[in-house]
């Protein structure tokens, strides 16, 4: 399977910006009025960053990779998916190759060390466009108090120092490279899913999971375990990875 979208997903157009509030939100708006596929946009500092379910994403002073892609993935709506997880994969590639910090992938796609979140991601749609944004913690000298024991960074976690470029145009290429061969990307992704075979629970909306991760499905469903019953399939929720049993 590959994205088939003839070498557009080739990252040329880069829009760099001082500050804006959220780097999601404003790809959206460059989407809903028709730029390209392809089209990147970083910042130094966002205002109003944005997590998941209406959450958060805090960038205190210092360096971090703040950048959203406009992807329009000729792939049905339910295969979507994997190109976010390619750009998990990608980003952890990309940080090994310029840091040399070894990230793993806690299911969806955060990128943790140990269990500390060094990088976030959060996809989001409007109608056959997704923007895919990522924030990477690179150059802090502390972890800001609210982040205490949830966050990290390359520089807490004894990495070489990059620049947010070097990190950036490592992502871009190999996230190309990954969008060429998507079958490839979900067997990569297994292998740096932190997330398989432990014990977990898995929060849902109206009610939570608890059982081992035993795998990822071509959508990116997690399948859980559960002490007892059927493996249950799971779009969407945040992870706990637990002790065993
Ligand atoms: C995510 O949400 O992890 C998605 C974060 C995506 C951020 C990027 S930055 C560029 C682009 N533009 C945007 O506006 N957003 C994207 P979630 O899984 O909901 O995690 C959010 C939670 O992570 C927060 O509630 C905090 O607990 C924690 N958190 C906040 N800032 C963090 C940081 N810098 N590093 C690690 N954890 C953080």
């Amino acid at each position: 399977m590959n994205v088939p979208n003839d070498n557009s997903h080739r990252f040329v157009d880069i829009l760099r910006l001082d500050e804006v509030d959220s780097t999601n939100r404003y790809l959206l708006d460059r989407a809903r009025e028709g730029a390209p596929t392809g089209l990147v946009v970083v910042a130094d500092r966002q205002s109003a960053g944005r997590g998941r379910l209406g959450r958060t994403w805090e960038t205190p002073a210092g360096a971090s990779l703040l950048v959203s892609v406009l992807l329009r993935p000729e792939l049905d709506a339910s295969h979507r998916q994997i190109v976010v997880m390619a750009a998990a994969l990608a980003m952890a590639d990309a940080v090994q190759h310029t840091t040399g910090v070894m990230a793993e992938i806690k299911w969806p796609n955060d990128l943790l060390v140990g269990d500390k979140k060094l990088a976030g991601i959060l996809a989001e749609s409007s109608g056959d466009a997704v923007v895919v944004g990522i924030g990477v913690n690179l150059a802090w000298d502390v972890v800001p108090q609210e982040l205490e024991g949830i966050a990290t960074a390359v520089s807490l976690e004894g990495g070489q120092s990059a620049t947010r470029d070097e990190v950036l145009e490592a992502f871009l290429t190999r996230y190309s490279e990954l969008l060429d061969d998507l079958d490839v990307t979900i067997q990569s992704y297994r292998d740096r899913l932190a997330t398989l075979g432990k014990r977990v629970r898995v929060d849902r909306n109206d009610s939570s999971v608890v059982g081992i991760a035993v795998d990822v499905d071509e959508f990116g469903h997690l399948l859980v375990q559960p002490d007892t019953g059927d493996v249950v399939t799971i779009a969407a929720g945040d992870v706990v990875h637990l002790r065993p049993a």
